[in-house]
């Protein structure tokens, strides 16, 4: 009996597909198709797909060619499969063409012609096109840029600079200075800019048609940002907040951790982000704005929002205030942020529980790695989840998958969005305790 194995995504499942494993189960007598799992495909860089792993294992399923599905998972587990199954023939797709001739020590490989005309990347990027334009002019922008280069179907079509400062960042060919013109090439829109110049530019955005991605918090009085988000629900816009935190792959996965009870019950969320003050003082913010958002993630998105007692200490120099700590009581639990720009500390994030807690190192808001540490240190896990482009990538694909209605899953809810901007407007107007 000969034994023939091949390996695939399987996403939206066309006809290349299929005549693929036509072709390969001709080779031999018994057919193995391994799927790619999501986290695999990850890792590989294929980062849109758009089925689960049920759906793809499905698609193969259904043509009835498979004589064995297996899910492959990580690097290195064709050599182990093809050992295990006495596989004797390996085959794939001509793309691929001498990137697997490595295997050759272990089976015979066969690369079949790639069916011209059609892809997985085409149909998905005819069902999820979307041009974004971009407001703003920081180094946050010029990342989004990058970023969005590398989802399947989204394109940027312009970058409106609200000043004109740090022109040379950008690509000119992108640079427009007239609103109108950005709104009327772009699908979306992506708001970077000041804090308070955000709510006039949501406003115009939503009343152009456009979706908005906008960096937190949203607006800087919470009467406006309901107001905002009325105006997206009548229009059937989508308003969201851009924290690539809350996007990342670790941060994810440390929650749904925690959550499940990995720690026990949760007595303390404390979260460090700090930075020193760029050369420019024109793009100097308070450490509020440059990092209250993100500090206040885990401990709203652990603990909720509806706390018993706030406490805010600023520190200034200048009149600017360089560092906040602000200190949370809730029914059985504390928590605590120190966020600073112009001061510096170790940026982690502890959580503490009852039966162990969470450790991630600096800087945690864009971490990879982390630790659940216990009483014994030999029974401490630690874990590695890849989280390309800072987040900033799962940010745009989830912007892209609720526009398009693949989802209606916020990533942050608007209770904890409308939670942060009350926090802001309050050490504004200097209430800092209640
Ligand atoms: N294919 C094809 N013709 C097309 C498109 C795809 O013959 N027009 C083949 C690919 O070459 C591959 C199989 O169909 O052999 C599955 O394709 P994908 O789902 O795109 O998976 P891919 O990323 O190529 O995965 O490590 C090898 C990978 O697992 C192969």
């Amino acid at each position: 009996m000969t034994t023939v194995i091949t390996y695939g995504t399987y996403d939206l499942m066309h006809r290349g597909h299929v005549r693929l494993l036509e072709r390969a189960k001709a080779l031999g007598d018994y057919l193995i198709v391994g799927v790619t799992s999501d986290n695999f495909d990850k890792e590989r860089g294929k980062i849109n797909v758009s089925q689960t792993l049920l759906e793809r294992v499905e698609n193969v399923k259904s043509t009835g060619l498979a004589d064995k599905i297996i899910v492959e998972e990580y690097e290195g587990q064709k050599i182990d499969d093809i050992i295990k199954y006495k596989v004797d023939i390996f085959t794939v797709g001509s793309d691929w063409m001498g990137k697997f001739d490595y295997l050759n020590e272990y089976c015979k490989v066969v690369y079949l012609d790639r069916t011209k005309g059609i892809s997985s990347t085409e149909i998905r990027s005819d069902n999820n096109s979307l041009s974004i334009g971009v407001i703003g002019n920081n180094r946050l922008a010029s990342k989004f840029i990058k970023e969005c280069s590398f989802v399947n179907g989204v394109s940027t079509s312009g970058l409106y600079l609200d000043e004109n400062k740090n022109r040379e960042m950008f690509d000119d060919n992108l640079l427009t200075y007239d609103l109108n013109e950005l709104f009327n090439k772009s699908d979306s829109i992506y708001i970077v800019s000041q804090p308070n110049s955000h709510y006039e530019q949501i406003k115009l955005a939503l009343e152009h048609k456009k979706h908005v991605l906008c960096e937190t918090p949203i607006t800087t009085n919470v009467k406006q940002y309901d107001e905002l988000l009325k105006l997206a629900d009548n229009k059937n816009l989508i308003l969201l907040d851009s924290l690539k935190t809350a996007y990342s792959v670790a941060y994810q996965r440390l929650l749904l951790l925690v959550k499940g009870g990995i720690i026990g019950e949760i007595a303390s969320v404390d979260a460090v982000c700090t930075s020193l003050k760029s050369a420019n003082p024109a793009s100097w913010d308070s450490s509020f704005d440059s990092w209250g958002p993100t500090a206040l993630l885990p401990i709203f998105q652990l603990l909720g929002i509806d706390y018993s007692d706030i406490s805010i200490y600023i520190k200034k120099e200048n009149n600017y205030d360089t560092f906040t700590k602000i200190a949370f009581k809730y029914h059985n639990a504390v928590a605590s942020i120190k966020v600073g720009n112009g001061v510096k500390s170790e940026g982690e994030l502890i959580i503490s529980g009852t039966k162990g807690y969470a450790y991630v190192p600096a800087p945690w808001w864009k971490t990879e790695y982390f630790e659940i540490r216990f009483e014994d240190p030999n029974e401490n896990k630690k874990y590695y989840f890849k989280n390309d482009g800072e987040g900033i990538r799962y940010e745009i694909i989830a912007f892209l998958d609720l526009i398009k209605n693949n989802t209606n899953y916020y990533y942050i809810s608007r209770d904890i969005s409308r939670k942060i901007i009350e926090i802001r407007e309050k050490i504004n107007n200097g209430m800092l305790n209640d």
